[in-house]
């Protein structure tokens, strides 16, 4: 493609030849129309039919743990991502921008199992806010971001709800591309937008939100070489695979009976899905966990979609107070569809009272998460009220992003009281005179708390 801007752009182009060879190994193929591309090709859509495009892992072979770990180079040795290696596009070594990613805990906490209503020993929870930029993102951007060095990609760009733009900031600079991020306008929080500037991306505030920008994006990277890091991208998708790989190598390969997560733009449950596909076909699991993605009331169009049986998709304006899921035009619907077929799954909604006090009980328990994040356990504590989880089932949650990516949410629960009335366990800080009579009030406080 060409264009005035095109000449402008820095750095240099094209890919070494020894890396069009690897990459040409690569097969990607569209969902809708079975076309198979070479993945030195920059695609986010079919040429031929717009789908969405897959990665394709050879899953012919039966595969041990042990065998898992064979090849890994030693630039993704210490990477939770690229040590899942034979599961992922082979990349050239040399093009691998790892900050060790991933190697993310599971909790339990009784407490919290007992809230979502499950028996004592079924729930865990996959803490994504452990990862470098602290969210899940980054899981999919080492492989994004090592593609596009791969393929000699000159700039980088995605539109984000905050944390994709975080991570791929960090990424960008650390693989040295320049980045081009666009978000919603007052709408994402000032910890993640602190973290993209000072990152070095170029951020663009766009009049409008999530879906507004995504459009936008997609119009320059249509008509400019510039390399799309959004969730269509299939390479960033093979990344989160390994949230699923992880997080079964944990439970020594056995299966829950659930995973359940929270969707705004589908990119996670289109990954789980093909993540759980191969780690069967490959023999590493035995059994296919059910997948329940959870939607913030206001910012449901899977939820509808699921309830009127996949049969009619409505893009909704979205309104959450999950500022990180509020996205009403999700990019990846008809490949979180797939995954939800595929492992006979559920959609439901939670509203935002519900994610901000389930948020609450896990903040308060030592873990803490991002609103965004507390909808999979509220969706889940839902289910199991509405009969679809049994209360002897076993549950994954997965917890996408920290506690410190939305302060403003810790302070507007605990201190502003906003809907009215005190909310429950609301914390808010007390000042004293710098007495010590004033600090034995304090003192007793703390001890009931
Ligand atoms: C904390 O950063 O879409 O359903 O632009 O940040 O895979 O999109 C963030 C999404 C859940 C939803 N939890 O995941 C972005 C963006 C957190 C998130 C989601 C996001 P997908």
């Amino acid at each position: 493609m060409t264009s005035a801007v095109e000449t402008t752009l820095p750095g240099s182009a094209g890919a070494g030849t020894s890396n069009v060879d690897e990459l040409a190994r690569i097969v990607v193929r569209c969902m809708a129309c079975e076309e198979r591309f070479s993945g030195a090709d920059v695609l986010t859509s079919c040429p031929a039919c717009g789908g969405l495009l897959d990665v394709v892992i050879p899953t012919r072979r039966k595969l041990t743990p042990g065998e898992l770990g064979v090849g890994v180079p030693a630039a993704g040795r210490h990477s939770g991502v690229w040590r899942y290696w034979p599961l992922l596009p082979g990349l050239p070594e040399d093009a691998l921008v790892s900050r060790w990613e991933g190697n993310t805990p599971l909790f339990r906490d009784i407490r919290l199992t007992r809230y979502a209503g499950l028996a004592d020993g079924h729930l865990e929870l996959k803490h994504e806010g452990h990862n470098p930029t602290a969210s899940f993102k980054d899981r999919g951007m080492t492989v994004g971001v090592s593609h596009a060095k791969a393929v000699g990609a000159r700039i980088v760009a995605c539109a984000s709800t905050g944390n994709t733009s975080a991570s791929l900031a960090a990424y960008a600079a650390a693989a040295g591309i320049p980045a081009l991020v666009l978000v919603p306008e007052g709408k994402i929080s000032a910890g993640k937008l602190a973290q993209t500037i000072a990152y070095g991306a170029r951020v663009v505030q766009v009049e409008g939100d999530f879906d507004v920008a995504l459009a936008l994006l997609r119009e320059l990277t249509a008509a400019y070489d510039v390399y799309l890091v959004n969730s269509v991208n299939p390479f960033r998708l093979e990344g989160q695979k390994t949230i699923i790989f992880e997080m079964m190598e944990q439970r020594d390969w056995q299966a829950p009976d659930w995973i359940v997560l929270p969707g705004g733009n589908l990119g996670n449950t289109s990954a789980f899905g093909k993540a759980l596909i191969e780690l069967h076909a490959v023999g590493l699991i035995d059994r296919l966990p059910r997948l329940a993605v959870i939607q913030a009331a206001g910012a449901a169009p899977f939820a509808a979609y699921h309830a009127s049986g996949f049969e009619e998709f409505a893009p909704v304006e979205a309104e959450t107070v999950a500022t990180a899921i509020k996205i009403g035009n999700p990019a990846s619907t008809t490949r979180a569809r797939r995954s939800i077929e595929l492992t006979n799954g559920w959609v439901t909604t939670v509203s935002d009272d519900e994610i901000l006090e389930a948020k609450a009980i896990i903040d308060r328990c030592g873990i803490g998460c991002e609103p965004a994040s507390a909808a999979s356990l509220a969706g889940l504590r839902r289910l199991v009220r509405d009969g679809i989880v049994g209360v002897h089932e076993s549950a994954v949650t997965l917890l996408t992003g920290h506690i410190l990516k939305d302060t403003d949410a810790v302070a507007a629960y605990h201190f502003d009281n906003v809907g009215g009335g005190p909310r429950s366990g609301a914390n808010r800080p007390i000042r004293v005179a710098a007495e010590l009579s004033a600090l034995e009030q304090a003192l007793a406080d703390a001890l009931h708390r």
